[in-house]
């Protein structure tokens, strides 16, 4: 297969003629694929490109592209693109041009691959990765929670590092996610791209790898702004998800059954003359039968059940598990917040043991009525 490896370089001059024969002595091993490497130097002011230019001559699988500064995402983005439209790669790569990804542990990525992972990804928070012994006790904590957050904020913790750059992938994932990907400009770039690959259930491995300082040269990122970049990525893909998300759906055909339940007892009391006892039982037994349409049909539309012997079964069902939470559930709440804590704070265990009758509704609906086949 051809394999592409994209390298970014913003002032790299001391080291990326280092990294290149490295990489290429570590993968000469490696018979079954052949390589190519493309250099995306943003105009470099200490000479990079020139650097890699006269490199070129005596290396034809070296690939220089040169723009303008508009930050490692877009960079990155350039050097897909061409490895996989104009170079025909099979396998895209990426890594620091800085030192701090090891060459040599390429090939670990490529049998990654080889062995059916639709992505490599370099972990430094695995056994045997690791992050510089010489960092101070601050950096490291930064380091570690600042990866947390983006690893559990975005609920996929069997991947273990995605702040870094060292990865291999398909290019067919890469192609699936491109478009997306225009919106990333920056370091953001590396989280977006691995959280948009997961949510196509891509097969991801981890490869352990040390990093190391940088050899030459100054670090380019600028934290506030990568900080607060990420913060916005995972705040919104939480957001997004919650929009979109059945409990949020189950909230909304509850709060729709609660305003017919109301209409209906003012209705039928005020206006028909019913006593408010039956006026309530009836306004509760039509929003009941409301909210299980309504969630039959759009909260748990993929689910939706399918003969109508099981619709009536299930609206039973549905009848009991409703009277079960409110009898038990939410009026057991208020009975013992009574019972041990006196009256005074009727209210209050009314609202907990709301709470309390939402979970277990939304519980039983999930996980019995509408249950995953
Ligand atoms: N083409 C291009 N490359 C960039 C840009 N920003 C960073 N890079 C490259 O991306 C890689 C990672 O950047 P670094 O500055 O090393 O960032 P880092 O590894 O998170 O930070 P350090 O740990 O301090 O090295 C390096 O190869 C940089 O040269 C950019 O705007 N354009
Ligand atoms: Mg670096």
């Amino acid at each position: 297969m051809r394999i592409s490896v994209i390298i970014p370089t913003y002032n790299e001059r001391e080291n990326i003629l280092v990294l290149l024969d490295t990489l290429k002595r570590a993968v000469s091993k490696v018979q079954q694929h052949t390589f190519s490497y493309v250099i995306v130097d943003d105009n470099s002011p200490d000479g990079t490109g020139a650097t890699i230019a006269a490199y070129q001559k005596k290396h034809k699988d070296v690939f220089l592209l040169s723009g303008k500064k508009e930050g490692l995402g877009k960079a990155l983005l350039r050097g897909l693109v061409y490895a996989a439209t104009k170079l025909h790669a099979d396998i895209l790569a990426q890594m620091d041009a800085d030192l701090s990804h090891d060459p040599r542990s390429f090939p670990q990525f490529i049998e990654a691959i080889d062995s059916g992972a639709d992505m490599a990804v370099g972990s430094r928070y695995i056994p045997g990765g690791s992050i510089p012994e010489n960092w101070g006790t601050h950096r490291k904590i930064f380091s570690i929670v600042g990866n947390s957050i983006v690893r559990f904020g975005l609920g996929y913790s069997h991947v273990h590092d995605w702040t870094g750059g060292y990865r291999a992938y398909k290019k067919s994932f890469f192609e699936k996610i491109q478009d997306e990907l225009s919106s990333y400009s920056g370091y953001v770039f590396q989280i977006a791209f691995l959280h948009k690959i997961l949510k196509l259930h891509a097969n991801v491995s981890e490869v352990p790898i040390q990093f190391t300082d940088r050899r030459y040269g100054k670090s380019k990122i600028a934290p506030s702004e990568y900080i607060r970049n990420v913060l916005y990525y995972v705040g919104s893909e939480r957001s997004k998800a919650f929009m979109t998300s059945s409990f949020l759906k189950f909230l909304v055909v509850g709060g729709f059954g609660f305003v017919v339940n109301a209409v209906v007892l003012k209705v039928f009391h005020e206006s028909v003359g019913v006593s408010p006892i039956l006026a309530n039982l009836i306004g509760a037994t039509l929003a009941i039968f409301s909210n299980f349409n309504l969630n039959n049909i759009w909260t748990f539309k993929e689910r939706k059940v399918k003969s109508p012997v099981e619709y009536v079964l299930k609206l039973i069902q549905f009848y009991f598990t409703s009277a079960f939470g409110v009898i038990l559930i939410q009026t057991g709440t208020i009975y013992f917040g009574i019972a041990f804590f006196g009256k005074e704070g009727y209210f209050l265990y009314f609202l907990i043991g709301t709470a309390l009758l939402l979970v277990w509704n939304y519980v039983f609906y999930s996980l019995v009525i509408w249950k995953k086949h």
